[in-house]
C-alpha cells in the first residue's frame, strides 16, 4: 500500500477510535496507540529510508501533518468529556430546594432530672451545699452509722442488693449524711442536699422500681428545730406542687431520726377535698424526714448535746409522678420517646 493511503487509513481509524471514548482513560489509551512510541507512524518513519530524496520530504510533512490532525482531535475530544464530567457533577450536586427536609428531634433533659434540678435550684438558693456519694456503698455507711446495727430488724425496710459483706448498693442517700458529717470533723455545722440513685430488692410494679432516685437533706447545727424541719418542708412543697399547697407531719418511725416523721402534701388535684389521686383523704404522701438520732449525730463525730440537726429524704419519682398524674414508674426507665417528649 502506498504511504499515501497508510496514512489515510491511520488517520481514519484514529477518528473513529477518538469518537467512541467515553473517558479521559479510554482517550489516554487511544493517544498512546496512534501517538505513542509504538505507533503505526514510526513505522513509516523507520520505512522512510527506502524512499527517494525527493519523496521522503513530502511523505515527512504529510505524516507530520497526519500527527497534527489527530493531536487536534484528541484535544478536541478532551474539552468535549471534560465539559461533558463537569455538567454531571453540577447535576449531581444541585440541591433541590423544593425536596421536604429532614427532620432533627431535638431532645431534652429527662422529667427526673428537671425535678431534681428544680429542687436543688430552691434547695441552692436557701445556702444548701449539692453532695454526692457513691452508689456502692460500704454496710457501716449505708447502715451501721445510722444507727442499723447489724442484725437490726429495720434493716428489712430496705431490701439490700449485698455486693459481699460488707459492700452493697446503697439503698438510700442517706449515708451521704455519714459522709459529709465525718468529712466535717464534727466540728461545722452541714446544710446539704444529695440527689442521687439508689438500689433496693423491691418487685418492680406500678410505684416501686429496684432502681429509683432519692433527694436527701440534712441540716447539723446548734439551734436546730423540727420547726426549721417543718418551714424547710412547707416551702418546698409549695415550690414542687403550688403556693397554696399546705402539709401535715404524721409520726413514723426510721432508725436514723427520732422523732421520725411521714409529711403528707395537701392534694394538688382536689385542693385537698378528695379525689382518686389523694385516694380521697386530702393528703398525700411524699417523703419521710425527723431530726436526726443522737446516735447518728455521735457516731459522725458530732456532740450531740451541742448540735442538733434535721434530715428528710424525698421519692423522686413520686415527686413527679404525683405533679404529673404519671400512673407507672416504670415509664420513667423504658425510654419510651412518646412519653420523654411530653415533658419539654
Ligand atoms: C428512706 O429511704 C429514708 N432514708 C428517708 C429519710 C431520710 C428519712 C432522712 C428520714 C431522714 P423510705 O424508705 O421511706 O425512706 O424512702 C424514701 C422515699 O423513697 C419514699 O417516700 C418513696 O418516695 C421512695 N421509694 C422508696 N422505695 C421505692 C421504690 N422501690 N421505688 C420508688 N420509690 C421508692
Amino acid at each position: 500500500m502506498a504511504i499515501k493511503e497508510q496514512l489515510l487509513q491511520i488517520k481514519e481509524e484514529a477518528k473513529v477510535a477518538i469518537e467512541n471514548t467515553s473517558s479521559m482513560h479510554e482517550l489516554n489509551d487511544v493517544k498512546a496507540t496512534f501517538l505513542g512510541k509504538k505507533s503505526a507512524f514510526n513505522d513509516i518513519m523507520k520505512s522512510m529510508k527506502d524512499l527517494s530524496k525527493e519523496e521522503r520530504p513530502i511523505v515527512g510533512k504529510e505524516t507530520n501533518l497526519a500527527k497534527r490532525d489527530i493531536q487536534l482531535w484528541i484535544d478536541e475530544k478532551r474539552q468535549t468529556l471534560h465539559d461533558l464530567e463537569v455538567k454531571k457533577q453540577i447535576e449531581e450536586e444541585t440541591v433541590d430546594v423544593t425536596m421536604p427536609g429532614k427532620v432533627f428531634h431535638v431532645g431534652t433533659t429527662h422529667l427526673l432530672t428537671q425535678i431534681t434540678d428544680e429542687i436543688e435550684d430552691v434547695f441552692i438558693g436557701m445556702g444548701y451545699e449539692v453532695m454526692e456519694g457513691p452508689e456502692i456503698e460500704i454496710d457501716e455507711y449505708n447502715f451501721e452509722k445510722l444507727n442499723l446495727p447489724k442484725n437490726h430488724p429495720a434493716r428489712d425496710m430496705q431490701d439490700t442488693f449485698y455486693i459481699d459483706d460488707t459492700l452493697l448498693l446503697r439503698t438510700h442517700t442517706s449515708p451521704v449524711q455519714v459522709r459529709t458529717m465525718l468529712d466535717k470533723g464534727g466540728k461545722e455545722p452541714v446544710k446539704i442536699i444529695c440527689p442521687g440513685k439508689v438500689y433496693r430488692r423491691d418487685e418492680d410494679d406500678a410505684t416501686h422500681s429496684h432502681q429509683f432516685m432519692q433527694i436527701e437533706g440534712l441540716v447539723v447545727d446548734k439551734d436546730t428545730t423540727m420547726a426549721d424541719l417543718k418551714g424547710t418542708l412547707l416551702m418546698i412543697a409549695r415550690e414542687m406542687f403550688g403556693q397554696d399547697r399546705d402539709i401535715r407531719l404524721r409520726p413514723s418511725y426510721f432508725p436514723f431520726t427520732e422523732p421520725s416523721v411521714e409529711v403528707d402534701v395537701s392534694c394538688h388535684n382536689c385542693n385537698g377535698k378528695g379525689c382518686h389521686i389523694c385516694k380521697h383523704t386530702g393528703w398525700i404522701e411524699v417523703l419521710g424526714a425527723g431530726m436526726v438520732h443522737n446516735n447518728v449525730l455521735e457516731a459522725s463525730g458530732y456532740d450531740s448535746s451541742i448540735y442538733q440537726g434535721f434530715a428528710f429524704g424525698v421519692g423522686v419519682e413520686r415527686i413527679a409522678m404525683l405533679k404529673y398524674k404519671i400512673n407507672d414508674i416504670r415509664q420513667f426507665y423504658t425510654n419510651d420517646i412518646r412519653f420523654n417528649r411530653q415533658f419539654k
